[in-house]
């Protein structure tokens, strides 16, 4: 097993007591429990202080713009099968300015994991409601409460039969550690939802609003059920189950890719008189 001081240890810029810390420390062990040296992982980023997370750990990365972790971790992820994929951005990056990337990433499903750090709040731009904030809630930008309904991501993640959903809570570094294991081995997109409290500006959705309402799902919990995933999905009030709610076996795009089946990408030698002929034919 890689050790986790392999990743790195470094200063964050993260308010103290962010929901951030727990998730980086679980990242790095579910790292180390995959046994991935730091030069085999990709780690792609948009912009929040989610998206900084790859910045504080010692692998890949590439960090873009706001909404926009999902192509790049796809377009490598497909050209070279030799890295093990990430991304990891907010709420608000991945489900709102990149909500259109989530939506094509779980309809073409290539192999990776997409790690989406859910404050249900805009944490770098200073607390404006983002898709997953609660309706009603009141925030300094929406002092009159939030008008529109909340984006749930694992109930349509599940509709879109996307082959592994998870929802975690970052406090439960452990248990969410395993969840990114298990969701790095599945092959196809796998979606872990981690609810993270921002000390800072959601003052509703606190470590102790979670810890409340957060339970484990057990054993006689059947996540391979569609149906009783789709109810699971739903369950997010009182009661919020966390684990993994859907396991499908919906065959990834790679498969149907004839060059990244014979080798990665990122291997093959390009013929370079081959590609001056099919210049020619432009000229
Ligand atoms: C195209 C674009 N729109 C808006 C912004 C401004 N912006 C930067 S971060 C951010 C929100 C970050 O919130 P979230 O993704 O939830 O991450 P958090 O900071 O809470 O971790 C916004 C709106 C931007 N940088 N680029
Ligand atoms: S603003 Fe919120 S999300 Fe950002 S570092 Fe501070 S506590 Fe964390």
């Amino acid at each position: 097993m890689i050790p986790t001081q392999q990743y790195g240890e470094f200063e964050t810029a993260w308010c103290p007591g962010c929901g951030n810390f727990s998730i980086n420390k679980a990242v790095k062990k579910a790292l180390s429990m995959l046994d991935l040296a730091p030069h085999r992982v990709l780690i792609c980023s948009g912009i929040g202080q989610a998206a900084k997370s790859p910045h504080y750990l010692r692998c890949n990365c590439f960090n873009g713009l706001h909404g926009r972790s999902l192509p790049p971790a796809q377009g490598a992820a497909l050209a070279n099968t030799e890295l093990t994929v990430f991304a990891e951005s907010g709420d608000g990056c991945s489900y709102g300015e990149g909500g259109n990337h989530f939506l094509a990433a779980m309809r073409r499903n290539v192999t990776m994991t997409y790690l989406v750090h859910d404050n249900q709040i805009y944490g770098l731009t200073k607390g404006q409601a983002s898709p997953t904030t609660a309706q009603g809630q009141t925030t300094k930008f929406q002092p009159g409460g939030v008008a529109s309904m909340p984006f749930n991501p694992v109930a349509v993640a599940v509709t879109m039969d996307v082959p592994f959903v998870a929802r975690a809570y970052a406090a439960e570094a452990d248990h969410l550690a395993d969840l990114i294991v298990q969701a790095a081995r599945h092959p196809g997109f796998a979606l872990v939802d981690i609810l993270q409290p921002c000390v800072s500006f959601n003052k509703v959705n606190t470590y102790a609003w979670y810890k409340q309402r957060c339970y484990k799902l057990g054993p006689e919990y059947d996540p391979t059920d569609w149906a009783s995933a789709m109810r699971k999905a739903q369950e997010f009030g009182d009661q919020i189950p966390i684990g993994v709610i859907y396991k499908g076996s919906r065959p990834p795009f790679e498969g149907r890719i004839d060059a990244r089946v014979r080798r990665p990408l990122a291997t093959s030698k390009p013929d370079l008189g081959k590609l001056a002929e099919i210049l020619e034919t432009y000229a």
